[in-house]
């Protein structure tokens, strides 16, 4: 009963092999002991609780799918989207820290890095010794980061690295940033900038609604040299950052709905014990149709999602099948935490239950990893043939 209920209308486990249930549990039980009786006081102060981060590596947060030999858990993908289930389920600031440490840092340097910079770099990040951050966003180019001007000079000796970037999560506390840039003939290439580097700078973004235990900033680079052998040279055009974002946006997928179990567990719990009326709000046509909408729209979620991490397991899913679960499901876990949020009444504003701070969560990551409309975009160019962007 210490544990959190999981949710299985339709008995999605028998879908799932010991191992997936193994690291599955292990996480659960990290998350309910180490993450939920801290999260709400750090969310309240807006601080990061870097005192996770040992733990993150532990349960094979950071970089589950990438090989052990580079110092990775070598699990599959539907272990790593449980495993952002999870932590999703204590917070979805926690589970960017992780999303962003193992698809954007540690993938692009695992699929377009050289193997000096897989042995220097990869092992120190899956312990969480080393931390990253993704460089993509900027002040001008969000949803459009084609547009980007970030650039790069080859300088004979090193590359100097001009431009900004924005909205950057672990920026302010990452030893290492992924940055995508363009070089003299305006074509994309990822670079490993590093922490110290002279005219690198990350000032911490205050004041945000959500996502508050996450440290969020920008990356500011004033004529940096950057030696050559930190350009990630296996893979270069815009294609590349899109890449780490598919395997990001997959893990999202999952991590929405462990959201969407918290809060759809807790306001179950509420209805059964809060008394109105003389009796449990939970008897109630109206409650119970709340409740009952959210396992319907949780077990969909819950079967589009296995099914699209068979088909990675495969090598087969399109970016354009991610993008579908990623909207449809983080957009669920948000109706949901609406709802269940209702369903608490005046206690549902309050920080003694998750479900505020979900909802608040939530809304970055509606807007994050491509927004809600831009994911819109890509099913309707993938079944029309006609892309709608520009
Ligand atoms: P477009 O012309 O369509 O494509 C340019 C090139 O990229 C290829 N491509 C992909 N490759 C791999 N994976 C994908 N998902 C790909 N999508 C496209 C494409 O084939 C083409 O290749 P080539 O060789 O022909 O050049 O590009 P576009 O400029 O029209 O833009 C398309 C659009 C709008 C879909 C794309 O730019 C987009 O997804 N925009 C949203 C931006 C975004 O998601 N940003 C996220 C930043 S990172 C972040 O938010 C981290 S949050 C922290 C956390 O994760 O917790
Ligand atoms: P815009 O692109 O300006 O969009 C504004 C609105 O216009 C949106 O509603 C959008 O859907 C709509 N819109 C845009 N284009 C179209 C169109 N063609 N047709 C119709 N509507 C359109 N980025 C990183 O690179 N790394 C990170 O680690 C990172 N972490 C983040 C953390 C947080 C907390 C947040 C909030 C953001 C983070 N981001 C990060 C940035 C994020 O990816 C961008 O915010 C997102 O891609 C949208 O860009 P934008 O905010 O500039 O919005």
């Amino acid at each position: 009963a210490d544990l959190f209920e999981a949710p299985d209308y339709y008995h999605l486990d028998d879908l799932l092999s010991d191992e997936h249930k193994l690291v599955r549990s292990a996480c659960r039980e990290w998350v309910k002991r180490e993450v939920s009786p801290v999260i709400e006081d750090f969310a309240q102060r807006a601080e990061f609780p870097e005192k996770l981060l040992g733990g993150l590596a532990e349960i094979g947060a950071f970089g589950p799918y990438i090989p052990e030999a580079y110092g990775g858990a070598g699990l599959d993908q539907i272990s790593y989207g449980l495993i952002m289930q999870e932590i999703e389920r204590g917070d979805s600031g926690i589970r960017s820290t992780a999303s962003v440490q193992s698809s954007l840092v540690m993938y692009p340097i695992w699929k377009y890095g050289t193997e000096a910079q897989k042995k220097k770099y990869l092992p120190g990040l899956a312990e969480g010794k080393l931390m990253g951050c993704f460089g993509l966003t900027e002040p001008d180019h969000g949803s459009n980061p084609g547009g980007m001007t970030t650039t790069f000079r080859d300088m004979g000796d090193h590359l100097l690295l001009n431009g900004a970037k924005m909205w950057i999560s672990n920026a302010p506390f990452a030893d290492l940033a992924i940055v995508w840039a363009k070089n003299e003939e305006g074509r994309v290439y990822g670079l490993i900038a590093e922490r110290g580097m002279e005219g690198f700078t990350t000032p911490e973004t205050h004041n945000k609604w959500s996502l508050r235990a996450s440290a969020t900033g920008e990356l500011i680079f004033d004529n940096v040299k950057v030696p050559k052998e930190n350009l990630l040279p296996e893979k270069s055009g815009l294609g590349a950052p899109l890449g780490c974002l598919d395997s990001a946006r997959y893990g999202i997928a999952w991590g929405a709905i462990g959201a969407a179990m918290d809060c759809y567990d807790t306001a179950l719990r509420y209805a059964r014990e809060r008394i109105q009326f003389g009796k449990p709000i939970a008897a109630t046509q109206l409650q119970q149709k709340k409740l009952a909408e959210m396992i319907t729209e949780i077990t969909k979620a819950q079967l589009l999602t296995w099914r699209l991490g068979v088909l990675r397991n495969e090598d087969r899913a399109t970016s354009a099948q991610i993008s579908m679960a990623k909207r449809n499901n983080v957009e669920m876990a948000l109706r949901i935490a609406r709802e269940a949020r209702q369903v608490l009444g005046a206690m549902g504003i309050t920080g003694e239950y998750s479900i505020m701070r979900h909802m608040m969560n939530l809304e970055s990551v509606i807007t994050y990893e491509g927004t809600h409309d831009i994911h819109l975009l890509i099913t309707g160019a993938d079944i029309t043939g006609f892309g709608a962007f520009k």
